[in-house]
């Protein structure tokens, strides 16, 4: 079958079940293409959820997201967009822990923002997404305001 690639990051939250989660990955028969740890500045969180820059939730989101180290990682697999979501479940932890138990947002977030990984939606935005975060120095991607957050 032909191949896809989307953009799976595990967020802030769910740092310390990065284990889990790429064990589940693995489970699942995604090869991880390339993966990179760092922090994102509040700035750069902003550049990657820029299509949400008008709802109410955008500030607690970026700020979110920049508060600690994350894992961004492209997953290759036939129908890996797809794959990927149904793997992650709702956006909302809560809801997934109704609706799909066995999902990684409900195993590992928490509520709406809090909701331990993010799966890119379309081949478009999974092309642009693996762009924003590998076709840039490690540098503009991890500087942190102070300490030095390049992990990988
Ligand atoms: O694609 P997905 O992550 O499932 O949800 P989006 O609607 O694209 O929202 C992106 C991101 O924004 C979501 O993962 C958490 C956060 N968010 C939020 O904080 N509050 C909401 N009401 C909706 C989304
Ligand atoms: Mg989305």
């Amino acid at each position: 079958a032909t191949q896809e690639q989307t953009l799976a990051m595990v967020k802030p939250d769910a740092l310390k079940n990065f284990g889990a989660i790429l064990g589940a990955v693995e489970a699942a028969g995604f090869t991880v293409g390339r993966l990179r740890m760092c922090q994102l500045t509040p700035a750069i969180a902003q550049g990657f959820y820029a299509v949400h820059a008008d709802r109410p939730f955008f500030g607690p989101l970026t700020k979110f997201m920049s508060s600690g180290r994350i894992v961004a990682m492209e997953l290759v697999a036939p129908g890996a967009i797809r794959k990927w979501r149904d793997l992650l479940g709702p956006t909302n932890s809560a809801t997934a822990r109704q609706e799909a138990p066995s999902s990684l947002r409900a195993r590992f977030g928490s509520d709406n923002t809090r909701n331990a990984c993010h799966g890119s939606d379309a081949p478009e935005t999974a092309a642009q997404e693996s762009a924003f975060f590998f076709n840039r120095s490690i540098g503009r991607c991890c500087s942190g305001s102070n300490t030095t957050l390049a992990l990988i």
